[in-house]
């Protein structure tokens, strides 16, 4: 088990105190898009455990993140009109990980074509314009 810090960012949205871009929620995770896209649609999925990363992960909130994981990808190809998605997730600081909860990236498009990780602040309007058009899709 990897030490958990209930102060990392992702633990704060679980808890309502900063604000996100839903676009799914159930009793097990939370999926909302990301804030750093590396395209368009980014979403990342959290489950609601003190998880660090992919060891520490419980496997019925495993199975509750890859259940969430087809309904967004569904989503995602229907509104952002990409067949392409980016299934990623970091493993410890030494892969890149930045944020100490574990969290399942989903990223519309090619590989070679993602913009950098963690580059870049997308536009909240637009984030949550598009998060309305991914709920919708889901429900
Ligand atoms: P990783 O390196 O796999 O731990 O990815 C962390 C991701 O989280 C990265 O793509 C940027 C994103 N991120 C960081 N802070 C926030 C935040 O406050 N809100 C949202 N929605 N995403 C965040």
């Amino acid at each position: 088990m990897s030490a958990y810090d209930s102060n990392n960012i992702f633990a704060k949205i679980l808890r309502g105190e900063i604000p996100n871009h839903t676009v799914y929620e159930d009793e097990k995770v939370l999926a909302f898009l990301d804030v750093m896209p590396q395209a368009r649609g980014h979403v990342l999925i959290v489950p609601k455990t003190q998880a660090v990363e992919l060891s520490d992960l419980p496997l019925e909130y495993a199975q509750a993140v890859f259940a969430s994981a087809k309904k967004i990808i569904a989503a995602q190809r229907k509104v952002l009109q990409r067949h392409g998605i980016v299934q990623m997730q970091l493993n410890g600081q030494e892969a890149g990980q930045s944020v100490f909860h574990y969290h399942m990236h989903l990223i519309p498009g090619h590989l070679h074509e993602l913009e950098e990780h963690e580059d870049k602040m997308a536009d909240h309007a637009e984030l949550a314009a598009l998060a309305a058009q991914l709920r919708e899709a889901i429900a």
